[in-house]
């Protein structure tokens, strides 16, 4: 018997400012690589890595995107369908990269099913004397859209790993319950249809 590699297949994107570290999280996630040089992402580009959460194996398909405006618009179809989970990046470093979080938000929620998750990263948390953005807002905010948020840095890998595997083991608990729904819902069909017959 041949054992497949993973059980599970979740879509997850990575939107967000141009310049917050999209690119950067996506390759350090995947391939734990990190660079310096910006070359801003043109269109859309995914990769996929496969992890094991519980046993079971979820192959996770990450999409980034470039964050500038035209391409924002551009590539809602891409980014979008079909999308279990939207990662929305903001730069601890730029003030206005976090107040377009609402932007994303309102893009994510517009576009992708309403089971679709949401969570906010705050990038670059290892420039510590240059963040400008009031960890107080964004957790108010967090709170408010209840969405989980994470600090993060592709530079010096904090917290990367950990953001992707709770997204996995949301995924993952979200699918079960759904499957678990599916499963009743079935039953209840099944019965009535013997006391119909
Ligand atoms: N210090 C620091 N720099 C980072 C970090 N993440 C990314 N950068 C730098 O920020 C710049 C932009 O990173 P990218 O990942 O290309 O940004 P992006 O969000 O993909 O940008 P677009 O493709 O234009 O939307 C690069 O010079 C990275 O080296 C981080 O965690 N810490
Ligand atoms: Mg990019």
């Amino acid at each position: 018997m041949i054992v497949p590699e993973y059980e599970k297949t979740f879509k997850i994107s990575i939107i967000g400012d141009s310049g917050c570290g999209k690119t950067r999280l996506l390759l350090r996630f995947t391939d734990d690589t990190y660079s310096e040089n910006y070359i801003s992402t043109i269109g859309v580009e995914f990769k996929t890595k496969t992890i094991y959460v519980d046993g079971i194996g979820i192959k996770l398909h990450i999409y980034d995107s470039g964050g500038c405006e035209r391409i924002r618009t551009q590539n809602f179809g891409w980014l979008y369908r079909g999308c279990s989970a939207v990662i929305i990046v903001y730069d601890c470093t730029n003030e206005i990269s976090f107040k377009n979080v609402d932007t994303w938000l309102c893009d994510a929620n517009r576009y992708t099913a309403e089971t679709c998750i949401k969570c906010i990263v705050g990038n670059k948390s290892d420039l510590e004397d240059e963040n400008v953005v009031d960890l107080n807002l964004v957790n108010q905010f967090a709170a408010k859209e209840n969405i989980k948020f994470y600090e993060t840095s592709a530079k010096n890998s904090k917290n990367v790993e950990e953001c992707f595997i709770s997204l996995a083991k949301d995924l993952l608990k979200e699918d079960i319950q759904n499957e678990e729904i599916r499963e009743s819902q079935i039953n209840i069909d099944e019965k009535s249809q013997c006391l119909i017959n």
